[in-house]
């Protein structure tokens, strides 16, 4: 454990966290103004910080190259900066950008949020350095606006084109509860997810197949979306409805319409997810996430063999529903499961995997816990 004084000659101003998240149902339907469902994890970037005001950003990470990286603010431009250092280094940025005048700054960061595992580790380091920066500087930016910074910088300066779920997840969940959003407005509202009260359980299935949302796949959905709402007259998909979706995908090209389909019986799943948890019915969700996963495997296309295999073995074991979560092209796989079901259901993936002859995937439950905050 790196000591902050030993490395930079000063004690920290502060010491903050936010989490990664997994994404209950709502997947794909955050940058075509829709619903989402995430909780935080327990997993967090967690982040020591003291302010400086020379305009120097020195950093330093426990899961870096054992080397302090330095940058004068006044020069950071996008794609100026590469590995890790990007994420924090972005956020600063942004929040140039947007007009605050923030400077430098030392912050050593520790996270064990597992990265390229579609679980947010780069959304949870960019809301951690967001918050120290609110708080160092005053400048009452708040969960919503300090999500959006970090959403910027991870558009803009390290070149992804996400939307706005994982910022606002990081940002604004609540321990025993998930975030129902709107992405279009940013209403929000905490649904309880009280897991243990209902005798269940959120298995969390890492399949270790690293995901990289910069390799241009999910830029070329995000357009392909944009392009159908185009043609349709439409603002964004969001503003197709249900009943209407047949009608619309007759009017549409062929390599479109399964994006289209995704999309909007998603936003379905999404509010039918919510109406079951209002009801005191978190069991009901299972149906939804398998639905979920078909969607994404079969017309959206953004599943593995590896996340296929995940998510068939859990409920082939007795999950009551399992889906990959995330972006996708690998990452991790959530299942529901009866809390006595949790070794059968572990074991069953694990033994899955091993005669495919995958990697063993990590496997651990998941309870949904608080959004960025201060510590110390
Ligand atoms: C990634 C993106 F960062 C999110 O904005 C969202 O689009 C998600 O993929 C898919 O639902 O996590």
């Amino acid at each position: 454990m790196t000591d902050f004084k030993a490395t930079y000659g000063a004690a920290p101003d502060g010491v903050w966290a936010a989490p990664g998240r997994v994404n209950l149902i709502g997947e794909h339907t955050d940058y075509n103004d829709g619903f989402v469902l995430p909780i935080a994890l327990p997993h967090a970037a967690r982040l020591q910080a003291r302010r400086r005001d020379d305009g120097l950003l020195r950093l330093y990470s426990e899961q870096g190259d054992g080397l302090i990286t330095e940058l004068a603010v006044d020069d950071l431009v996008p794609g100026g900066v590469s590995g890790w250092a990007r994420y924090p280094a972005s956020v600063v940025w942004a929040l140039r950008q947007a007009g605050h005048e923030v400077g430098g700054a030392d912050l050593l960061i520790d996270s064990d949020v597992p990265g390229g595992a579609g679980l947010s580790s780069s959304a949870a380091l960019e809301c951690a350095v967001a918050v120290a920066y609110d708080d160092l500087h005053g400048l009452g930016l708040g969960p919503v606006e300090t999500a959006l910074i970090a959403q910027r910088a991870e558009n803009a300066f390290v070149g992804v084109p996400c939307g706005v779920m994982d910022q606002m997840a990081s940002t604004s969940c609540a321990e025993g509860a998930a975030l129902f959003l709107d992405t279009r407005d940013l209403a929000q509202r905490q649904v309880p997810f009280d897991l243990a009260a209902a005798g269940l359980r959120l298995l969390v299935i890492d399949t270790r197949v690293k995901h990289d949302l910069a390799d241009g796949a999910y830029a070329e959905l995000r357009a392909g979306c944009e392009r159908a709402a185009a043609l349709l007259g439409l603002p964004a998909l969001r503003d197709l409805a249900l009943p209407d979706l047949d009608a619309a995908l007759d009017r549409l090209p062929a390599d479109l319409r399964p994006l289209v389909r995704h999309v909007v019986t998603e936003n379905a799943r999404v509010e039918q997810a919510v109406a079951l948890l209002d009801a005191g019915d978190p069991a009901g969700l299972g149906p939804i996430l398998t639905a979920g996963h078909a969607s994404l495997r079969d017309d959206y296309r953004v599943s593995c063999p590896e996340t296929d295999l995940a998510a068939d073995t859990a409920v082939a074991a007795g999950a009551l529903g399992a889906r990959m979560t995330g972006g996708g092209f690998g990452g991790s796989v959530i299942a529901l499961v009866e809390a006595g079901a949790v070794d059968t259901v572990g074991t069953a993936v694990a033994d899955a995997f091993r005669d495919a002859g995958y990697a063993a995937p990590r496997i651990f439950t998941a309870v949904p816990s608080t959004g960025a905050r201060r510590l110390v």
